[in-house]
Order: C-alpha cells, then structure tokens, then sequence
C-alpha cells in the first residue's frame, strides 16, 4: 500500500473537528493539545502506512500498560521523563537561573509522607545485608549560604534493585525518609548501598524495550526532592560510580555532575568511630539550590504519587 494516501489539508479539518476547534465549549488549552496531537498521529500513520493490525496492536499494548499501571516507567523508558527536564534547563537559563545542582527525573517510585528527622537519619531497617553507606553534605545556595531547615527527602533501592511499597517484602518507608538540614545546612544518613532497578520481567516497558533492542536497567542510584522556604525545589540523583550501567541508563537519567566520588572505609578505628564492624561506603554530596525567582517555570511538578496504605 502507498504511504500518503489522504491529503494533509483533510487530516488537518478532521484533527481539529475531532478536537472540538469549532465549539465553543470545553478547555481551550487541552483542545489546541489534542488537535496537535491528533493531527500529527494522523501524519505519522499515513505517512508510515500503518496497517490495522499494527494499530490495534498499539492500541492493545497501550491498554495493558494502563491496567498494569506502567505508564510511570514507560514514560522515562522512551525519554520523555528526560526530555522534560532538558526543556525545563533550557527554560532557566534564558529566565538567567544558572547554577545548582543539575536536575535529574522523578521516576515512578516516590511515595510521599516519609518518616521525618532532623539532620539525620537511618534509612535501612537493618534486614538487608548490604554494604553500610553513610552519606553526608550540606545544602546551600548558589551563592554559598548554608540553607537551615532544608527538606532533604531521599528515596532509594535495596541490594536487589527493589523500593518499598512496590515490594511487598520490605516494611513501610524502607529506605525512604525526609531529613531536615540542621542550622549549618547539614544532613547525614545511614543506609545501605542500592543496586540498580531493572523493569519487572514480563512488564509492558520491559516488552516494548525488548522489541526495539534495548534493556531496561538502571544504575544504582539515590533519589532526592530537596526544598527549602524561597528556593526552587530540586528534584535529583546520585549515581554510585563504578555501576555496570552508570553510562547507559534505560531511563536516561545520569548527568556527569551527580556521580560523586565514593569513599571505602576499611581503617578499624574509622570503622568503630562509624559504630558498625564492617567497611563501609562513604559518600559527600552537597546541594545547591537556586533562588525563587518570579516568571520561571515552576519546578514543583503535580504528578500523582502511589499512596502509602
Ligand atoms: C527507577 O528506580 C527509576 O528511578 C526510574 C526513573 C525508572 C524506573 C525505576
Ligand atoms: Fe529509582
């Protein structure tokens, strides 16, 4: 069959009747979004002659990632979660926000109302085995003011790539909590090291990577939202360095500047003093935030959360 079997001017009239462009009702916003995207969908299937039965398969494939609840992961998997973020960077610099902490994705595993504790914390509930990180630095401003009272509220996996809530192994807030920064600014936290995520077997993101010959794994990494009264939140990584997949993450989140430098402890002395018997990782990592400022993008994104049950 040829491709470009319906005139552009006739997919343009259908997109926007379709889209409701000629009512007077409804949202004016979602409506101009839609007729793009319908317009456009329209192109692409004509244009790359899409059969029925690749359109149905689409429509199918995109059905069961809803039932399953996997648009949260799919949405990093083909870069867009990423390609937000590159847009947001581009939007600061021309409002002239530079500096800070590079930015990177959310991911879909954030569950809000951790357990909160003042400069520190320890994450781990001691039933993983897993090599002892403590983690330590301080949240400033771009310009070098230590931020007292900043929202440092961090998130991560366990040895087996897994977070709590989503496994139903681990107890509530496993390897989740908000720490309050102490009035120099500091925080520090006891954990374990993560090993990286990998999409569950079988799932809808791991199907769709498969066929297009990727993986879906990502390196071991730390989660933050880092807020503080009159600064734009920072939603960030740490990458652990040395990580099989550091330079070739599915979901495209590791940045140069969020790879620190890990620090292994094996001296018995340092060992005693860290309170434990074994050598452990050490990580410093400092936080700089940027001022809110009026007419920037708004860094606070309203995107739904897993509840805690
Ligand atoms: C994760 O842990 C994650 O951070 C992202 C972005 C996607 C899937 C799992
Ligand atoms: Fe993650």
């Amino acid at each position: 069959m040829a491709a470009n079997l319906i005139d552009k001017d006739v997919i343009t009239a259908l997109a926007a009747r379709a889209a409701g462009i000629d009512q007077s009702g409804g949202n004016p916003r979602l409506k101009q979004v839609v007729n793009r995207l319908l317009a456009d969908l329209m192109v692409a299937i004509d244009e790359l002659d899409i059969s029925m039965d690749e359109f149905w398969c689409g429509i199918a494939y995109l059905t069961q990632a809803g039932k399953q609840n996997e648009f949260g992961l799919i949405v990093p998997g083909v870069v867009l979660e990423h390609f937000l973020d590159l847009r947001l960077d581009e939007a600061e610099r021309r409002a002239g926000l530079a500096g800070g902490t590079a930015r990177t994705i959310e991911g879909p595993l954030y569950i809000a109302g951790a357990p909160t504790s003042k400069a520190e914390a320890r994450l781990d509930d001691g039933t993983d085995d897993g090599e002892v990180l403590f983690m330590e630095g301080q949240v400033r401003g771009v310009c070098g003011e230590p931020i007292a009272g900043a929202m440092v509220d961090v998130w991560h996996a366990n040895t087996m790539g897994n977070y709590s809530h989503f496994d139903p192994t681990q107890a509530a807030f496993n390897l989740r909590r908000r720490i309050e920064t102490d009035k120099d600014g500091r925080y520090r936290f006891r954990s374990i090291m993560p090993s990286g995520y990998a999409c569950p077997p079988g799932s809808q993101t791991e199907k769709l990577l498969q066929a297009m010959g990727r993986h879906g794994n990502r390196p071991a990494h730390v989660h933050f939202f880092v807020s503080a009264p009159g600064y734009r939140k920072l939603t960030t990584q740490i990458n652990i360095d040395g990580d099989k997949y550091l330079r070739d993450d599915f979901a495209f989140g590791t940045r140069d500047e969020l790879i620190p430098q890990i620090e292994r402890i094996t001296d018995a002395a340092e060992i005693h003093k860290g309170g434990i018997n074994k050598p452990f990782a050490r990580i410093r990592f400092d936080f700089s935030m940027t001022k809110e400022v009026t007419g920037a993008p708004v860094t606070i994104v309203a995107r739904e959360h897993a509840q805690a049950a």
